[in-house]
Order: structure tokens, then sequence, then C-alpha cells
């Protein structure tokens, strides 16, 4: 079992997109241990998106991802931090495979929707800026697996 982190960018939000978002992570089976939303400062989204300081596009991301309300999640599943950035598709929607949530929502890179940690450790730095471990429930199981998935 891994956790990553998701969020939900300001256009989705203000599109209303909220709740169709999540359902489609819930329904591909993914446990929601950690939730809230939040309109992040700038201090936040720099620490949030480090490895971009000092690229072209960098003031643009900060002032659109702090622009308005986001809403953070951890998702708990099985290779979760693969599995999550390739449901919600290729970094510019033009080139998201069909059916991904980028693909479906998208068309520029600058308003793409949603964020999913890139690995396993940037999962758990990115989950730490934005949760307390006390505010996470993990390892709560879901039906479908435990009927269906042998967990080790
Ligand atoms: P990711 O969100 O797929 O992990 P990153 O390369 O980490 O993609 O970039 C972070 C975010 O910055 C992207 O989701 C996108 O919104 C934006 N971004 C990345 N590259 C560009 C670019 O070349 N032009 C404009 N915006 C970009
Ligand atoms: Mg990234």
């Amino acid at each position: 079992m891994q956790r990553t982190f998701v969020a939900i960018k300001p256009d989705a939000v203000q599109r209303g997109l909220i709740g169709e978002i999540m359902q489609r992570f819930e329904k591909k089976g993914f446990k929601i241990i950690g939730l809230k939303i939040i309109q992040l400062d700038r201090k936040t989204a720099e620490k949030h998106y480090e490895e971009h300081i000092g690229k072209p596009f960098f003031e643009g991301l900060v002032k659109f991802i702090t622009s308005g309300p986001i809403v953070a999640m951890v998702l708990e599943g099985i290779n979760a931090v693969e599995v999550v950035r390739k449901f919600m598709g290729a970094t510019n929607p033009a080139n998201a495979d069909h059916g991904t949530i980028r693909a479906d929502f998208a068309h520029t890179m600058e308003r793409n929707i949603v964020h999913g940690s890139d690995s396993y450790e940037n999962a758990e730095r990115e989950i730490a800026i934005f949760f307390d471990e006390k505010e996470l429930i993990p390892g709560w199981t879901r039906d479908l697996e435990g009927r269906f998935i042998q967990l080790n």
C-alpha cells in the first residue's frame, strides 16, 4: 500500500468539478485518507512547487495556484503514485491519453485541473506540506480490497 498527494486545482474548483474528480478517484478504488479545502499563500505554493523555481512559467503557476481554493487530498492504494499519475494524464492535456482527467476536462497546460505527486519521495514531501500526520486516517479498508485483493 502506498500513499500520494493529489490537489484539485483552482480552475477545477471554479468550474464545479470537485465532486466529479473525487468520484473518479473513489471509483478507481483509491481511499481518501486525508482531505481539506485550502487557499495557498505564496510561501506554501513556492514550497510545493520548489523544483520549478526559476522556470519561465513559475510566476504564472504560483499566481494561478494561489488564486482560489484548492482541494488537498491524500490517496492510498497499491502503487498509488504511478497509478494516479496515469489516471490524471500528461501535464499537457493536449497530449493526455483519452479518458484521463486532464484529457477530459482541460486543454491547456496552465489550467490542467489536477496535481499528483510524481514520486514516492515527492508524495511524502508534499503530504507533509499540507497535512499533519494526525489529520490522516491510514489503512482503513474498502470492501473491494477486503474481498478481492490479496493484501500482503
Ligand atoms: P505535473 O503537474 O504533471 O507534475 P510539472 O512539470 O510538475 O507537471 O509542472 C507543474 C505544473 O506547472 C503543471 O501541472 C502545469 O500546470 C505547469 N507547467 C508545467 N510546465 C509548464 C509549461 O511549460 N508552461 C506552462 N505551465 C507549465
Ligand atoms: Mg509535478
